[in-house]
């Protein structure tokens, strides 16, 4: 019998009410790892612990050999490598970079995907050219309107078989605000193959699934892009039929480093009555977050905690602090960030179809158990 691609694909589709994570979202999750978020303790997430968020498979690449093309609507195509691209005036950034989905095994109903709790983040430094030197170099034509970002994997979704593949609209991609870049270095040395190794685009203040890894080609266009990963996935739907929003930029969202010491199989923390330091991270893509707040009474009252001034990393998390009494009984703590533009993080949840942008504010159980 004849056997077609479409045959091994599913359409994205909802959990049903009581039905847990399976082994198709277990195999996802085992490939894609989340950051421990004890390891918001450092400024930078060393390589190792920053999430990872892979379609397909780590391609095969070797530096060496390397070659970025650039074409399409430009006057000069050009076949960068990496030595050629070191040749450049390098420029670093501190992001931070959040999966889209982060937050979606929270949500009911759950969108059938990789179950992100809240750790698909993480802040790292990287290197490399700023995207508009090599656009400039090509000579960008008037008609341009997006350029679009291939990467050397390959797969196949809901029956569609692609290289991993994004669009950029011009005004992004050349703007310089942020500073789009085409990037060799995660925290001073070469990529790991995870991260996208030798090559990777990166996006500051934008969702993950923009920074395309392993990147070989950027293509102007004069029409927008309709790849699979911009028209078909990553849109805020309401419904199957819903065209929906594109998703862009992170949404603000803070996140505690979980107190005390957990139990190993409900992760349950537990704290010793007495001062307890509360502490975190807290970021958003849209404009600088102006506050944070925390509740140990599971979302009844708030208060404000000490945010770590702006230190010019626009597009990085900040440091939160606050101090907590805990007395014996059992606890949820939470913690919430606004930004400048008055973007908040809900307390219901926000739902879309992809599970997308969603962040609802973190719930932590802690055990104060008796002093005796
Ligand atoms: N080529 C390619 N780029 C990609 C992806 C991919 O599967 N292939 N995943 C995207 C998604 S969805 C995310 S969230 C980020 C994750 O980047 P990281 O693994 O370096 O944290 O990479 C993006 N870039
Ligand atoms: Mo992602």
């Amino acid at each position: 019998m004849d056997a077609r691609i479409g045959d091994i694909s599913r359409p994205g589709r909802l959990a049903e009410p009581d039905e847990g994570i399976g082994l198709e979202e277990l195999a996802l999750a085992a490939r894609n790892h989340g950051l421990p978020l004890e390891a918001m303790r450092c400024d930078l997430t060393p390589a190792g612990l920053h999430y990872v968020l892979i379609h397909y498979d780590i391609p095969a690449a070797d530096a060496d050999a390397w070659e970025l093309t650039v074409r399409g609507r430009v006057r000069t195509p050009l076949t960068l490598d990496m030595e050629t691209l070191r040749s450049f005036p390098a420029t670093t950034q501190r992001v931070t970079m959040e999966c889209a989905g982060n937050g979606r095994a929270l949500l009911s109903p759950r969108p059938v995907s990789q179950p992100w709790l809240v750790e698909g983040v993480g802040c790292a430094e990287w290197t490399g050219v700023p995207l508009r030197t090599l656009l400039a170099e090509a000579g960008v034509e008037r008609d341009a309107v997006e350029a679009v970002f291939t990467g050397a994997d390959h797969g196949v979704e809901r029956g569609i078989e692609q290289d991993y593949q994004r669009s950029l609209p011009l005004p992004v991609a050349t703007g310089g605000d942020p500073e789009v870049l085409v990037a060799y270095e995660m925290n001073g040395h070469p990529l790991p193959p995870q991260h996208g190794h030798p090559l990777r685009l990166i996006v500051p203040g934008w969702y993950g699934m923009a920074h395309v890894k392993w990147l070989r080609d950027i293509s102007l266009t004069d029409t927008p892009f309709t790849g699979f990963q911009q028209a078909v996935a990553y849109r805020y739907r309401q419904s199957a039929d819903d065209p929906g929003e594109p998703v862009t930029r992170i949404a603000p969202r803070a996140l505690m480093i979980p107190p005390g010491f957990p139990d190993f199989m409900s992760r349950t923390r537990v704290v010793r009555p007495g001062q307890v330091r509360l502490e975190g991270r807290a970021w958003s893509g849209r404009a600088p977050v102006t506050g944070v707040e925390v509740s140990t009474d599971d979302g009844r009252s708030w208060t404000g905690t000490e945010l770590a001034p702006p230190d010019g990393h626009d597009w990085a998390w900040r440091r939160w602090q606050a101090s907590w009494t805990a007395t014996p009984g059992s606890h949820v703590l939470s913690v919430r960030a606004a930004d400048a533009d008055g973007h908040t993080q809900p307390l219901a949840q926000p739902w879309n179809r992809g599970g997308f942008a969603n962040n609802l504010v973190q719930r932590i159980s802690v055990l104060c158990p008796r002093d005796d």
